[in-house]
């Protein structure tokens, strides 16, 4: 992949002299969904899958990025002097959301760069393959240009900041977060509201992790999504007339009981419903993952599902055809959607005896009913971006 890409990056820019390799992972939350932009906990991990890209300083205020998995947009120039979201831009208005991003912060870039990239985490299905950009970008940008007082933690937040006030989705910071703090075989226990982190060992000796590509996208993802955070910011700010909270996460399954009525508008009650119980199972599956439990861990799983599916609306039919299917598979330990919803993948734990049977049964099962062909992985878990050529 690298030489490949040094090939490509020599071929459109002359040469890849002084050009650097870099590599941003894409992530898969095992649960935890939709509570990030409510002040709650995820816990994702990191792909092996991800964006490579190769790029080098200019000497103008010129930015050139290209992909090679959208070949036929070639390359799509920019300048410093015009940081604006355009559609001619397409792809490139992420890395060039994360270059606005630093120029908000007070990091301006006072010349260009050429960037080339390559991915393999599957478009359109929920694994954060814009996320795996953005980091990419801020590693790039601080590695070029020697900008030591950035961190990790901090490339996740102007890579968020770029994606709600650049490229307009008001996205929690689960994905950029993972993405950037990603550990090799550790799932991350993040607490949003505070951004304290802890890093959990994910050895499972008698399971695999296995992602499921149902292959749908259903186009009101973005619409939909902004529609979710308005609706909990609705009911939080209901609440916040009674009580002396911050976010839904600040609320306990029974404090929410004991106050749901002040939420005057049912829909509302019902997505607050579950980013007040999601934190909750998701401080849970983290505690009795800790203790090797398993099983309980599936279970969580398995009522997250339901919660996103019910009260949050944000499943779709093929999703839920997935994830009846693997509940009536033997040897599921447990399954549901991943990520931001309207189609995706889900994410399975699956016993490793059960591996082969189940990818072939819920194969077959899918196609059947709704024509699509499912695609399956594994889940390797790897670190988090970084240069790779050292
Ligand atoms: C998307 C968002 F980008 C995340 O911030 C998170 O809200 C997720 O959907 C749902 O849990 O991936």
């Amino acid at each position: 992949m690298k030489q490949r890409l040094y090939e490509k990056f020599a071929g459109l820019f002359s040469d890849a002299t002084d050009a650097h390799f870099y590599f941003s992972p894409g992530r898969v939350n095992l649960i935890g969904e939709h509570t990030d932009y409510n002040g709650g906990h995820v816990f994702p991990c990191t792909l092996t899958l991800g964006t490579y890209g190769v790029a080098r300083r200019r000497n103008d205020r010129l930015m050139h990025f290209y992909s090679c998995n959208l070949y036929n947009i070639g390359i799509v120039e920019a300048s410093l002097d015009d940081l604006t979201n355009k559609d001619s831009y397409h792809w490139a208005n992420y890395p060039l959301g994360v270059v606005w991003a630093f120029a908000q912060k007070g990091y301006k870039l006072k010349q260009g760069f050429d960037l080339v990239v390559w991915g393999n985490i599957p478009k359109g299905a929920g694994l954060s393959s814009s996320a795996s950009l953005e980091v990419l970008t801020g590693v790039v940008l601080v590695d070029l240009f020697d900008i030591q007082t950035l961190s990790p933690v901090d490339l996740a937040l102007l890579g968020q900041y770029s994606e709600n006030n650049f490229n307009d989705c008001s996205c929690g910071i689960m994905d950029q977060f993972a993405v950037a703090m990603g550990k090799k075989d550790h799932a991350i226990f993040l607490d949003t509201s505070s951004l304290n982190y802890e890093y959990a060992p994910i050895q499972l000796k008698d399971a695999k992790i296995i992602i499921t590509n149902s292959k749908v996208k259903h186009s009101l993802v973005s619409s939909a999504y902004n529609d979710r955070y308005r609706e909990c910011a609705e009911a939080l700010a209901d609440l916040k007339t009674k009580l002396p909270i911050s976010s839904l996460g600040d609320l306990t399954p029974e404090e929410f009981e004991k106050n749901k009525d002040c939420i005057r508008d049912d829909l509302h009650r019902k997505r607050a419903k579950h980013a007040v119980y999601e934190n909750q199972r998701t401080i849970t599956a983290a505690a009795v993952l800790k203790k090797g439990d398993i099983t309980q861990f599936g279970q969580l799983m398995n009522q997250s599902h339901v919660s996103l599916r019910d009260d949050y609306e944000v499943s779709c039919e093929e999703i839920d055809i997935l994830t009846d299917l693997a509940w009536k598979t033997p040897g599921v330990i447990g399954s549901r959607i991943t990520g931001g919803g309207f189609g995706g993948c889900t994410v399975s734990l699956v016993k490793n005896e059960a591996v082969s049977a189940f990818i072939e049964t819920i194969k077959d099962a899918y196609r059947e009913k709704t024509g699509y062909e499912a695609e399956f992985y594994t889940v390797d878990i790897g670190d988090g971006a970084s240069r790779l050529d050292d």
